[in-house]
């Protein structure tokens, strides 16, 4: 048979084998089925598939007897499924071929029916799918752990320029891609009283709910074996208050059964401000309990005994919010299993690791010590006792440091008032841990020089770094398959699992017929863009103007409002006929602020002020363009990030750990214009500094001006051009209807200090800015830049960062895929 038609019959099998699911497993029609219903019956025969990789891979790992790595983490960002599963089974190009009849629905169609599974914030819950999708493809025996959140992150629609959110009900219709496990529930306890008997403690616990679990299986590419991601639902005791129910009290039966099921209802919407309240610290204690029990409950099958557990598995801490696990880990050993303290701490730190994401000590999370006594009294024992041993041990090393001993307590006495006391999680994860980590190389020094720098003094081999990565398989194979098929045509497929292969691009980014089509596929994924900012918003993009691009989440330090402040004042050089040499400009925001961010949500509404204003002033044409795009979300992601020819990446250098967003734009072709914060400093080390704008002030010159007095004020009065924009701004020019709307915005720029610095590095970056549109007026030059950040991007894959974290921090090297 030749080979089409042998795809020929190929697909229509396979169509076969959908119509059968959607006549059984949907119950409808193939003929008048809608575009969700197939949708379904095309997501169940990959889950089919799904279900067979998954059963084989645990009967493997059970027989190895394999050690484990366990991901434990608050948020899975995970977005959709189906296009991700389809390729990772070999079934795709079966399915678009199955789905190319006129009149029917695409692949395509059918893949955007999928609703988000949003169960994160942003760059740290999207690192933990990225690293599921490595661990899968490297074939580590590795699972993640977290919370099953009835609603994920909330939905924004802007409303008059404002942000207003919407729940997030993405299970609503239910979720074809879980497989519940009726089997696997165990009691998570909370409050009452602990006391120690000597050596010996006892906690009676107030109340207690179950915890069921949910798998999500993880393909790997180019392998049958598949991770895990089992996440938590909250359930109250089946037992509790039959008493209410029998009487007819339903409204007191429901009130209980919420009291306990409210725990995995929702997840927290916030970003770097750590949540600070009791329902918080319940998810937190609930997902790492059961996770816990879980992995012992596995460990007891295969082994019988819990004296090697630490060298048969690892567990990683996604930030401070897992940290309860080593008191609980603790808690298990001793009181549950007889563990003598000495060996369950010797073993506790052989199991953990810790991710530190944030330097900000506003993010660092704590919790009051009266807060963790009522809800988790045995805990606060344990921590009591960490505490005490580790400070005694503090104190045998560096005797009589007192400023040594305060900074790395594991509690903060505040004033000394015993309702002030709070504890550290951070400490808890360090000390409680064998390695710890930053996510960039900037990142990492600058944790053991500022915040652990304590602890860097006493356990100087516990710090490394490890530099994110994103998927290339989501973020280039998926998101933009256009260029994916170039890469393919030119360079091999080899690129999916090794991206270093990328390199061999370098060459041709000389070739004038390389370049065309690069740019043609660029092109393609504007015009897609613009079709879609047409639909959503109303604004006509032109896909030959300069598509410049800032989405991540709405935070000052992040600086949005500098991008604004470039807006501003081009647009003021449009109108002063200051501007005939510019390149015509689409600038493009998209993310989300945290409800109660009255700045970040002062800024979104800035943005559709600025952009209402300029799109409308018949002077400036199709030179200069701004939209807000609602709602973003993994999956509007994929549609912006291959359509970006200049990715913003210009937080305050010193404040954005790593960025993930930065590499997901390089690698698709866009060239970057940031600061030498997180990880912008390997990438320009990566693509070369010829091949990236970057500009402003470094971390050092950053701590310095704080140091010595920073005048924001002076700068304002002494800039003419940062002067009419910031008029422009207080002075209601863009808000003519409510001219004191953007006062306090004015105020934390010109009168409050400036936290972060926009107005000390303005002038360089519009200068900046005014060289990326000298070189994108070149197009042969622009795109041999662009082909070049791809070609560099290679070591910013995850499948990179998760070997390194295989062999430094998992001891897990002899499980990883040979190459
Ligand atoms: C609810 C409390 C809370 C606090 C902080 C939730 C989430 C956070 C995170 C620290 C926010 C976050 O996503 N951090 C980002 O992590 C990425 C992955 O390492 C980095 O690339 C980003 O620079 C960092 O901001």
């Amino acid at each position: 048979m030749a080979e089409s038609t042998e795809n020929e019959a190929a697909a229509t099998e396979f169509r076969a084998e959908v119509d059968g699911i959607l006549l059984h497993a949907v119950a409808a029609e193939p003929i008048t089925a809608n575009t969700k219903e197939i949708y379904k019956a095309l997501a169940f025969a990959a889950r089919r598939q799904l279900a067979k990789r998954w059963v084989n891979t645990q009967v493997e790992d059970r027989k190895k007897r394999a050690r484990r790595v366990y991901y434990m983490s608050m948020e899975f960002l995970i977005g959709r499924t189906l296009d991700n599963a389809l390729s990772a089974l070999e079934l795709r190009e079966k399915a678009a071929a199955a789905f190319s009849n006129a009149g029917g629905p695409s692949l395509t169609d059918i893949i955007e029916c999928e609703p988000d599974a949003g169960l994160g914030n942003g760059g740290l819950g999207r690192l933990a799918a990225c690293f599921l999708d490595s661990m899968a493809t490297l074939e580590l025996p590795s699972w993640g752990y977290g919370m099953r959140y009835e609603y994920g992150m909330f939905a924004q629609s802007i409303i008059n320029g404002g942000q207003v959110e919407h729940p997030d009900s993405w299970l609503v219709d239910g979720t074809v891609w879980e497989f519940s496990r009726p089997g696997t529930m165990f009691p998570v306890r909370f409050g009452g009283t602990a006391e120690h008997h000597g050596e010996w403690a006892e906690w009676n616990a107030a109340e207690a709910v179950e915890a069921r679990a949910f798998d999500y299986v993880i393909p790997g590419h180019g392998t049958d074996r598949v991770s895990t991601l089992r996440l938590w639902k909250a359930d109250a005791p089946a037992q509790i208050d039959l008493n209410a129910f029998n009487s007819g009290d339903y409204a007191r039966a429901a009130e209980f059964k919420n009291r306990f099921e409210n725990i995995s209802w929702v997840l927290y919407p916030n970003d770097s401000t750590p949540a600070g309240r009791e329902l918080r610290l319940r998810q937190e204690y609930f997902f790492v309990s059961a996770s816990l029990q879980d992995i012992i409950f596995h460990h007891l099958e295969e082994h019988k005994h819990l004296n090697n557990l630490a060298d048969q598995i690892a567990i990683h801490l996604n930030d401070t919010h897992p940290a309860i696990a080593v008191a609980e880990l603790m808690r298990l050993f001793c009181d549950e299993y007889g563990m003598l303290w000495e060996m369950a701490w010797s073993q506790c730190r052989r199991i953990f690791s810790y991710t530190n994401h944030t330097l900000m000590p506003e993010a660092l999370e704590t919790w009051p010590v009266s807060l963790i006594q009522h809800l988790l009294p045995r805990h606060m024992l344990i921590i009591y006792r960490i505490n005490l041993e580790f400070l005694a041990e503090v104190e045998r090393r560096f005797p009589k440091d007192i400023d040594l001993i305060r900074s790395v307590s594991l509690i903060d006495e505040g004033d000394g008032n015993e309702e002030n006391k709070r504890v550290r999680m951070a400490h808890l994860c360090i000390v409680g841990s064998h390695r710890v980590n930053g996510v960039s190389q900037l990142h990492s020094d600058l944790m053991v020089r500022t915040i652990f720098a304590g602890f860097a003094k006493l356990y100087p081999e516990r710090f490394h770094n490890k530099t994110n990565g994103v998927t290339p398989r989501r973020w280039l194979a998926q998101a933009n398959p256009d260029m994916a098929a170039l890469l393919d045509e030119r360079i091999g497929k080899g690129w999916r699992l090794n991206l270093e292969r990328l390199q061999e691009l370098r060459p041709l980014a000389d070739e004038p017929l390389f370049r065309a089509d690069f740019a043609a596929a660029k092109r393609k994924n504007k015009r897609r863009l613009a079709d879609y900012v047409r639909r959503e918003t109303g604004v006509m993009l032109d896909p030959d103007s300069l598509f410049d691009v800032q989405v991540k989440r709405i935070h000052e330090y992040k600086r949005q409002l500098l991008n604004v402040l470039h807006v501003i004042t081009r647009y003021n050089a449009i109108l002063h006929g200051l501007a005939d040499d510019a390149a015509p400009r689409c600038v493009i925001f998209a993310g989300k602020a945290a409800s109660s961010y009255y700045i970040a949500k002062q800024i979104i509404r800035l943005i559709n002020d600025v952009a209402s204003t300029i799109n409308t002033d018949p002077r400036v044409r199709d030179r200069l363009k701004v939209v807000f795009i609602p709602n973003y979300s993994v999956s509007i992601a994929e549609l912006i990030i291959p359509a970006a020819d200049l990715s913003e990446q210009i937080s305050t250098a010193g404040t954005e750990a790593s960025g993930t967003g930065n590499m997901k734009f390089a690698l698709n072709g866009a060239l970057t214009i940031g600061t030498e914060d997180g990880a912008n400093i390997e990438i320009r080390d990566n693509v070369g500094s010829d091949n990236i704008f970057i500009f402003g002030n470094n971390a050092q010159q950053v701590e310095i001006m704080r140091r010595s007095g920073y005048d924001p004020r002076a700068i304002y009065q002494g800039n003419p051009l940062l002067n009419e924009t910031l008029n422009k701004i207080d002075g209601g020019f863009f808000s003519p209807q409510e001219r004191r709307r953007y006062h306090d915005l004015f105020n934390t720029l010109v009168n409050y200090g400036d936290h972060y610095l926009l107005l000390a590095d303005y002038t360089d970056y519009v200068e900046t800015q005014d060289r990326v549109d000298g070189v994108y007026k070149v197009p042969a030059q622009w795109q041999r830049k662009a082909i070049l950040n791809v070609a560099g991007m290679g070591i910013f894959s995850s499948d990179r960062t998760i070997r390194e974290y295989a062999i430094d921090t998992w001891h897990l090297g002899a499980s990883l895929k040979k190459v």
